[in-house]
This record gives structure tokens, C-alpha cells and sequence, in this order.
């Protein structure tokens, strides 16, 4: 890595199911993972949810209720201890969850969505709806239209536009430092990021438990639980 200060450095983040692991929240590909349990098509997709939104309103409930139990592990910390001490730092999620954000971070790009917002399905406009009558498994209404509409997971799901693709292709495509944690390059355009950030001449850092699809585009890989590879990486990248 060059010895421009890191301070100085253009630093984007990506982080996947693996980063909230250690706070007891599913992965999705790993062994007990949300996708043993669940076919993607029938609880991911428009269709799914066109055709049984029952069972996707009770599957993303259960998924919001859970976000009362868990909390930000060392892995969240320390990221929010790097955007704390550098110029310039982009972090970009696939999770829903809102750990980064309870663990420090602010200006979280959320591609995938977050459980913490519903939609309406009328206007397409996003609330937080977090209180206890917001988790039961009855379907909610909206506050935005006159005439109440229902409410969806304010989740992509496969088949539908990732959010703010423009302002993260944009800091990718500038960044000097891109680093990922605790994903297995499944999903796109996600798993493609690292690409664009190598073609545009940055250094790619992984950190995840075991070697992703994606492992072979990265020049540095550790191979660990992210609440314990991230500290002391962020440690030496701040002291540099
Ligand atoms: C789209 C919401 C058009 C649901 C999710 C090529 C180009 C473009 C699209 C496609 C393409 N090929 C295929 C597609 C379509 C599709 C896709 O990617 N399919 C795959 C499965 C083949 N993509 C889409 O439909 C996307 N939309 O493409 O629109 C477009 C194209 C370009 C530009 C603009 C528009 C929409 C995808 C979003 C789908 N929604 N989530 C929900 O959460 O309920 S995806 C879902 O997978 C989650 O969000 C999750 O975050 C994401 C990725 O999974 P990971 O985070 O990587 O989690 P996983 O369990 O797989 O891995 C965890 C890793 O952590 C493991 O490696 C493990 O070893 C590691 N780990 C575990 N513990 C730890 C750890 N690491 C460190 N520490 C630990 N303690």
C-alpha cells in the first residue's frame, strides 16, 4: 500500500452479513443461514410478495423484532472508529440491519434497504415504524396518504434496483482504499464493486471468515472474524 497518510486516503467500505454475525444476526449462505430456511423466491422477490404476502411480512416482522435483541459488535465499533479518524470514508452496506449505525457510523449507505423503514406501496415513501404495535405479524398502514395504503418492507429485493447506486459507483470509482468485510460475493451488483474499485487503481482489503467467490480480485485478504481482524487493522491504518 502507498504512504500516502490515511488520512488523506478516499476510503470506502462494503460490508455484508458476515460484519453483523457476531451479533447473532443470520447470515444468509452460511450453514443455519436465513436461506436454509427460506427460498429466496419466496420471500425476496416482488413475486413472492404479489403472491404470499403473508409469509414475506411475517418473515421481515420476525427480522425486526430481532433488531431489539441484538446489538453492535467490535466489528461495527471499529469502523466507526475509521470514519471517525479520516477525511474521507464511504460505507456501503448490503445488510438491513441497523448495527452500523447503533455502533457509530453515520451516512450509511443501505443498498439493500433496512428492516427499520416500511414503504408505502402507494406513495413509495419510507418510514420508521419500530414501535411495538409496528411489529406484530398484521399487516400496518401508511401515515402518508389520505386513504391509508399498505405498507411493504422497504427492502431490494432480487429483481429490483439496489439504492443509491449512483453515489456508490461514484465513491468507488474514486476511492484509493476499497475494503470489504463479511461477504461471499454472491450477490450483485454488490459482489462487483471490488472490480470497479481495481480498475480505477485503488488497494482492495478483504476481511471475512473464509475465502468468498469473489476472494481472487482482492490483493489483501484476512481470513477471521471481522469483531476480531478489524480492530487492529483499523488500528494501523489510523496510526498510518
Ligand atoms: C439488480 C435483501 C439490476 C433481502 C438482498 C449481474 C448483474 C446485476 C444483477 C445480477 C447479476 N447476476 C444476477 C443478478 C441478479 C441478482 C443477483 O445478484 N443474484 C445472485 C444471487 C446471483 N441481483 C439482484 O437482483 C439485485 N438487483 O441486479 O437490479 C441492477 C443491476 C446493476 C445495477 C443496478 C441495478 C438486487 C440484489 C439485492 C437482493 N436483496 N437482500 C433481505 O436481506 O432480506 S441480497 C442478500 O444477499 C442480503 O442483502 C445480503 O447482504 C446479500 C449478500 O449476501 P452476503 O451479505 O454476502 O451474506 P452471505 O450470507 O452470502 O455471506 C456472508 C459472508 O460472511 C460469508 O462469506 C461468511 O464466510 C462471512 N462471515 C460469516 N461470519 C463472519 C463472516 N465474515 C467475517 N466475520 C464473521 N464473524
Amino acid at each position: 500500500m502507498d504512504k500516502t497518510s490515511v488520512s488523506q486516503k478516499r476510503i470506502v467500505v462494503l460490508t455484508g452479513a458476515g460484519v453483523s454475525a457476531e451479533s447473532g444476526v443470520r447470515t444468509f449462505r452460511d450453514n443455519n443461514g436465513l436461506w436454509e430456511d427460506h427460498a429466496v423466491e419466496d420471500v425476496a422477490t416482488p413475486g413472492a410478495w404479489r403472491k404470499n404476502a403473508g409469509l414475506v411480512w411475517r418473515f421481515y416482522q420476525a427480522r425486526r423484532r430481532q433488531l431489539l435483541e441484538v446489538k453492535p459488535n467490535d466489528a461495527h465499533i471499529a469502523l466507526a472508529r475509521l470514519q471517525a479518524n479520516v477525511e474521507h470514508f464511504t460505507l456501503i452496506t448490503q445488510n438491513v440491519d441497523d448495527l452500523h449505525e447503533r455502533g457509530g457510523c453515520t451516512e450509511v449507505h443501505h443498498m439493500h434497504g433496512q428492516l427499520r423503514t416500511l414503504r408505502c406501496e402507494a406513495s413509495g415513501q419510507s418510514e420508521v415504524r419500530m414501535d411495538g404495535l409496528d411489529l406484530t405479524d398484521e399487516f400496518l398502514t401508511c401515515t402518508c396518504c389520505e386513504q391509508p395504503s399498505r405498507l411493504r418492507p422497504d427492502i431490494v429485493w432480487f429483481g429490483e434496483m439496489p439504492m443509491k447506486m449512483a453515489e456508490i459507483y461514484d465513491a468507488v470509482e474514486a476511492c484509493d482504499l476499497f475494503i470489504v468485510v463479511g461477504s461471499s460475493g454472491h450477490v450483485y451488483p454488490a459482489a462487483n464493486l471490488v472490480h470497479i474499485a481495481n480498475q480505477n487503481g485503488a488497494n482492495t482489503v478483504l476481511v471475512n471468515l473464509e475465502h468468498p467467490i469473489n476472494s481472487e480480485a482482492f490483493e489483501e485478504v484476512h481470513i477471521g472474524k471481522a469483531g476480531e481482524v478489524l480492530p487492529s487493522l483499523v488500528e494501523k491504518l489510523i496510526a498510518k
